[in-house]
């Protein structure tokens, strides 16, 4: 039987800019499970994760804001994420900002099974309290996973270290910090930027980028954060930077890896209601589920 169970974690805590907390709802509404449920798969709806609103919080650190909140968060997630896996299901987690990403890939880390990383954003997320200049966590999940950064978020799931650098491939990069570019450059994750897709092609940064994601492991986890598409087409993102990867690109680059069949989970953030016209961000959110999930055009 072929599962995916849903996860919303309406967090917006990790950012400065409001309002990605309503992404969930936003996926949801634009038609998520029953479209999944059309291509042939049980969805299970677990909801969202309960998480509190800024208002009723204060900042104590401005390198590592919300850090209290966040650790929590992802303390819950990560739980949530492993018992998925354990369970032989596929975890579709809906954010939220991108730090859920550490929870997301803590509890992927639990398990036996050893999994491969493709990271679509426009940024690195490879941020510390050290180098960010922001202090928002949102751009600091890989950076954590790969057991850099502040230890009460490196901690949760007890491995320090939940990715295997060599397995780890960033698609549609173009806007880094100079320390975090420094950083990345140091570590074994491979990036590939938008000038890559555009001499390379999708196609061949896909498959470059399954093949080093499958070389070893038991599968890949997707994580989408939908401002690495041009803010033409996804305009309503967290932070929207010009000069990103088209509707098309993004749809072959899902269907290319449904075609793998190496998919375990996923991850989709960033959607932000506030600033999308119409719901459309969230309604190519779903589109680009579809399709990393098998639905074709024929
Ligand atoms: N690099 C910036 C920062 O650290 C932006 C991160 C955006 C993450 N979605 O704040």
């Amino acid at each position: 039987k072929k599962v995916i169970r849903i996860i919303g974690v309406p967090i917006d805590l990790g950012a400065d800019r409001r309002g990605v907390d309503m992404g969930p709802s936003a996926i949801r509404y634009a038609g998520l499970n029953a479209r999944l449920k059309r291509i042939g798969w049980d969805v299970e709806d677990y909801g969202n994760l309960e998480v509190p609103v800024p208002e009723t919080r204060v900042i104590k650190d401005k390198r590592l804001k919300y850090l209290e909140e966040i650790v929590a968060i992802n303390e819950h997630l990560h739980l949530i994420v492993s018992e998925a896996i354990k369970e032989g299901v596929i975890p579709l987690i809906l954010g939220g900002d991108h730090s859920l990403g550490i929870g997301t890939l803590a509890g992927l880390a639990l398990n036996e099974r050893s999994f491969g990383l493709i990271w679509f954003d426009t940024h690195g997320d490879y941020n510390s309290l050290d180098t960010t200049s922001s202090g928002n966590i949102h751009g600091m999940p890989l950076a954590v996973a790969n057991g850099i950064g502040a230890q009460e978020l490196t901690s949760i799931g007890g491995v320090q270290k939940k990715l295997r650098e060599e397995n780890t491939v960033i698609i549609g990069a173009r806007e880094m910090d100079t320390e975090e570019k420094e950083m990345l450059r140091k570590s074994k994750i491979k990036v590939f930027t938008m000038r890559d897709i555009d001499q390379m092609g999708m196609t061949e940064v896909v498959n470059q980028g399954i093949k080093i994601a499958s070389q070893g492991t038991d599968g890949i986890h997707v994580s989408f954060d939908l401002d690495v598409i041009d803010p033409e087409e996804a305009p309503g993102v967290g932070t929207p930077v010009p000069g990103g990867i088209t509707y098309r690109e993004a749809h072959l680059a899902m269907e290319l890896l449904a075609d793998s069949g190496l998919i375990t989970s996923m991850d989709v953030v960033e959607v932000n209601p506030i600033l999308d016209t119409h719901n459309k961000t969230a309604k190519l959110a779903v589109g680009l589920i579809s399709s990393a999930f098998g639905e074709r055009i024929f």
